[in-house]
């Protein structure tokens, strides 16, 4: 393990009350002593673990005062890290906190890579990859159930279920070696369908875990929620209307929006993944074309659709063909341009998405958009899990291993039914377990663990 001493500013940037610097390592009561001035007189290397000292942060060469602070000291191996622990709490702002950091640094610590507190936890075993991975998430959270979910990954709720499951297979694991060590010794005789039968439980928690995290995915990662309609009806200025600012841009002219565009909107509690898309229409334009294909994988992936029709026209066989397109799925008509005079029939509406709620609007204005989210959140909120049913996967990384997991298992069930050697089997089940493995961090690979943590930010 690493044996530097490391720190960073563990507080955002900006004007903020307060800014905190972080020291970790072997020497961080050294270093970070050699800067601190304690108001008590007494020096940092005797502070007791867990007590935080007043004083100040001065300048290692000048002595010149650099931020009034407090100092916690947690020694190892109680600290995050399991190391010996320094954080000054000094003032926030653009100059403090980064005077701070510069003091220590020139004490002797290095700059912390993105991550490296939270990897340096995670290899001394304090935090297991799934928990680890929950800070990040946690730090990220948009919303109440995405800060729910990770919170119960990060006290190991999921490192919990999968080791159960990795426990299960081990026996079996070890039940096969015998029988591959010793063939045709006594005990070592295995029967294919126990083996078979533990597989399936086995089996049935993965599918179990993947089942409540689909189920859980559009509470957590936002429902897809697809603006869709025929070209130039108001879908952008909606988008717009609903995020509250000018994301998309609005033209008289159709065919503005050729890409789709995404943003997270919360309302009351619910994320929703909002996605603008280019008109459905028939064009010879190439890359409209291309637009209008992304419109239509956005809406397969749909968990509602946002019909926009404009009102202040009569309804258009392209609008009719957007209709077929909507059938059988979950949909919601915004009734735009209300602001204008009327053109289209309601009814006629109503007729081409029968059992969708219509909601009059005016994109423009923003007259109705409130209703039209409310309208919306009734919609889907039967639709999503309130509560985790277990542990949520959250992690798209969590879902794939979990997924080839779930087919080493299946190869595995094959090979024993199909009466073929316990070699065979085992290697299967290795492979079940690799995975699993993969996401508490049994079994991950360097380059994997680098890339996990360099998507923390510096000073986690
Ligand atoms: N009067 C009025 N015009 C609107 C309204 N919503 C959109 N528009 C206009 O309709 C045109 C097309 O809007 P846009 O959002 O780009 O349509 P999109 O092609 O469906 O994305 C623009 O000129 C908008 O100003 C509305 O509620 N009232
Ligand atoms: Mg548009």
């Amino acid at each position: 393990m690493d044996s530097d001493t490391i720190a960073a500013i563990a507080t955002a940037a900006g004007e903020a009350a307060l800014g905190i610097v972080r020291v970790s390592g072997p020497r961080a009561l050294a270093v970070a002593g050699a800067v601190f001035q304690g108001a008590a007189g007494c020096p940092l290397a005797d502070a007791p673990s867990h007590t935080v000292q007043y004083g100040w942060v001065v300048d290692l060469a000048t002595r010149e005062p650099v931020d009034e602070v407090l100092a916690t000291v947690m020694r190892a191996p109680r600290s995050y890290t399991r190391e010996d622990v320094v954080e000054f709490s000094g003032h926030g702002g653009a100059v403090a906190v980064r005077r701070v950091l510069d003091a220590v640094l020139a004490a002797g610590a290095r700059p912390a890579e993105p991550g490296e507190f939270t990897k340096r936890a995670f290899l001394s075993g304090r935090l297991d990859l799934a928990q680890a991975e929950a800070v990040l998430q946690l730090i990220r959270a948009t919303h109440d159930a995405a800060h729910t979910a990770t919170l119960e990954q990060l006290r190991g709720g999921l490192s919990a279920a999968i080791r159960r499951l990795r426990e299960r297979l081990l026996a079996v694991q070890a039940h096969l070696e015998v029988s591959v060590d010793f063939p045709g010794e006594e005990h070592a005789t295995w029967s294919s369908a126990s083996v078979d039968e533990q597989l399936r439980d086995v089996a049935q928690g993965v599918d179990g875990l993947l089942a409540a995290a689909a189920r859980a995915r559009p509470r957590v990662h936002g429902a897809v929620t697809v603006i869709c309609g025929r070209p130039n009806v108001g879908k952008s200025m909606l988008f717009n209307a609903m995020l509250r600012r000018d994301r998309a841009i609005v033209h008289p002219r159709p065919g503005t929006t050729r890409d789709t565009i995404e943003e997270l909107v919360v309302l009351d509690g619910m994320p929703l993944r909002l996605v603008d898309t280019a008109g459905l229409t028939d064009t010879a334009d190439p890359v409209e074309q291309a637009g209008v294909s992304r419109s239509h994988d956005a809406l397969a992936a749909a968990d509602i659709a946002l019909w926009v029709v404009d009102r202040s026209a009569p309804l258009t066989p392209q609008d009719a063909a957007v209709a077929v397109r909507l059938r059988g799925r979950r949909v919601l008509v915004a009734l735009n341009k209300v602001d204008l005079p009327p053109q289209a029939a309601e009814a006629e509406i109503r007729a081409a998405a029968p059992a969708a709620p219509v909601v009059p609007v005016a994109a423009r204005s923003g007259l109705g958009v409130p209703e039209l989210e409310t309208q919306l959140v009734a919609l889907l909120r039967p639709t999503v899990p309130s509560e985790p049913e277990g542990p949520w996967v959250t992690s798209a990384r969590h879902d794939a291993a979990l997924r080839r997991t779930a087919e080493a298992l299946a190869r595995a069930r094959a090979a024993a039914g199909g009466g073929l050697s316990p070699e065979f089997v085992a290697v299967e089940v290795r492979e079940a377990l690799d995975q699993l493995g993969g996401i508490t961090g049994e079994s991950v690979s360097d380059e994997l663990l680098a890339e996990i943590f360099s998507k923390f930010c510096i000073g986690k």
